[in-house]
């Protein structure tokens, strides 16, 4: 069934179920010196390349190569359109290794084909902290497919993992794959429904005008909980706080530090937005919540190209109930003029999502750990981790 997968320290789809397997590492660490020099062989055209996305060109390459391959709904209609400055952004925080960027190009016509990527991540499993490396961003050129260039591009982004002693990773994808820790649901919130009827990403309900529509989906101009704002610099320390008490409770999710807060939560234009709860009162912060700007290119409408849609990110709620939080998040994004609100089953966000209008989509995301079994599939709100 997976030739390659069958090959890999993840858990087999024939172990699910045995409680007797430990918890932990599937394989030990090698000696740094057993790792593999040089890089994987591929086939003679191609080489690799480490990608400096300090580079405005570089970066323009990966960025096109993404623009035309990356991921598309099920039924090609919508294709991810990551932007430069979210790249730049996903691609380098704390302590970052530019050799985790890595390129395939060919080499008569030095076009980049195939690119992948990691990001260190200190991943809290239950009480144990463990390094890893994201990976994300695989993606092979629409014309170099079903070629097993892919394995060829998990096993250096490995190698070069090793090489930096970090012996674990998380990823997700939409495909089924050995094995999902969990299983998530898109879920979306329509902000800009005429549009997303337009463009095919939503349909008319049944017994439904175009106008009873537009009502249902109508958000108010202002948001709703007194001391709500945009979060700024001096607030990193007071974020970093409440977000590692709430992430707590959750079987899997990061262990941020300030460091990490700064990197990942302050406000980046176009990139990341991220709002808090100031108490008028005691001035204390008692509630968080973000999303982040990932733009899908329309591949087939006549009067739109691009589809704005804001991604629920982490939020924490203390004091302001959970679902206003969100429904002030849903308004700012409609001002912002994103058309859609997207947010995973993950977390707390069960809470909200019906009562505030999302409906189920048709993808699925599914989260792997490399190199680490846990004892049973989780629940999605036992997940405490948002990859981009
Ligand atoms: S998920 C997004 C992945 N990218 C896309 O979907 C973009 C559009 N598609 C493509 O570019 C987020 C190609 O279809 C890709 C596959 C490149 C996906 N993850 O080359 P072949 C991420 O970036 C397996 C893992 O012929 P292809 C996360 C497949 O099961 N494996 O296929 C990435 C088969 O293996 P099997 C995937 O269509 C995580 C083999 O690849 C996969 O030309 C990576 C076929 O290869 C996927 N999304 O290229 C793992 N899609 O055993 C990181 C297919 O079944 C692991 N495959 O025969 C950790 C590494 C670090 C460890 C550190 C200690
Ligand atoms: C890792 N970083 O399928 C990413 N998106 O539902 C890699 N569907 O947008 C993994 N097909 O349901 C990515 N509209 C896996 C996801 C790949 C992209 C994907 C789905 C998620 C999606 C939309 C459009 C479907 C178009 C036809 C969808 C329905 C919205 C509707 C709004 C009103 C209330 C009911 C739902």
């Amino acid at each position: 069934r997976h030739k390659f997968w069958e090959t890999q320290p993840v858990g087999q789809l024939k172990d699910l179920g045995d409680t007797n397997l430990p918890e932990g590492p599937i394989e030990a660490p090698t000696p740094l010196s057993e790792v593999k020099q040089e890089p994987y062989n591929l086939p003679s055209q191609y080489e690799w390349i480490t990608c400096d996305m300090d580079s405005e060109e570089m970066c323009n390459e990966v960025y096109n190569l993404l623009t035309s391959n990356y991921v598309e709904d099920d039924e090609n209609m919508f294709r991810f359109n990551y932007s430069k400055e979210f790249l730049q952004w996903a691609l380098r925080p704390p302590g970052y290794f530019r050799s985790w960027h890595i390129g395939v190009r060919a080499k008569s016509s030095k076009r980049m084909v195939a690119f992948i990527t990691g990001v260190p991540a200190r991943i809290r499993v239950r009480e144990t902290i463990v390094n890893m490396a994201e990976i994300n961003f695989l993606c092979v050129h629409k014309k170099l497919r079903s070629k097993r260039l892919a394995p060829v591009m998990i096993k250096e982004v490995t190698r070069r993992v090793h090489l930096e002693n970090i012996w674990q990773a998380a990823y997700t994808a939409g495909v089924v794959i050995p094995t999902p820790i969990t299983i998530c649901q898109y879920w979306h919130r329509s902000l800009n429904p005429k549009k997303l009827i337009d463009v095919g990403f939503s349909r008319l309900g049944a017994r439904m005008t175009m106008s009873r529509t537009i009502k249902l989906y109508k958000l108010p101009d202002q948001t709703a909980t007194p001391g709500f704002r945009k979060m700024e610099p001096h607030d990193v320390p007071a974020v970093t706080r409440l977000l590692r008490n709430y992430l707590r409770q959750f079987v899997v999710s990061p262990d941020f530090d300030e460091n990490d807060v700064e990197h990942w939560l302050l406000p980046k234009e176009n990139v990341v937005d991220s709002f808090l709860v100031e108490s008028p009162e005691t001035h204390e912060i008692t509630d968080f919540c973000s999303f982040y700007t990932l733009p899908s290119s329309i591949l087939g409408s006549q009067n739109y190209t691009a589809l704005k849609a804001a991604y629920s990110y982490y939020n924490v709620s203390t004091k302001t109930p959970l679902t206003q939080l969100m429904n002030d998040a849903l308004i700012v994004a409609k001002r912002k003029d994103f058309d859609v609100f997207n947010a995973l089953d993950v977390m707390h966000n069960e809470t909200f999502l019906k009562e505030l209008k999302f409906g189920p989509g048709d993808g699925k995301l599914h989260y792997y750990l490399y190199n680490y079994r846990i004892r049973r599939v989780l629940q999605p709100s036992e997940l405490g981790l948002v990859l981009l």
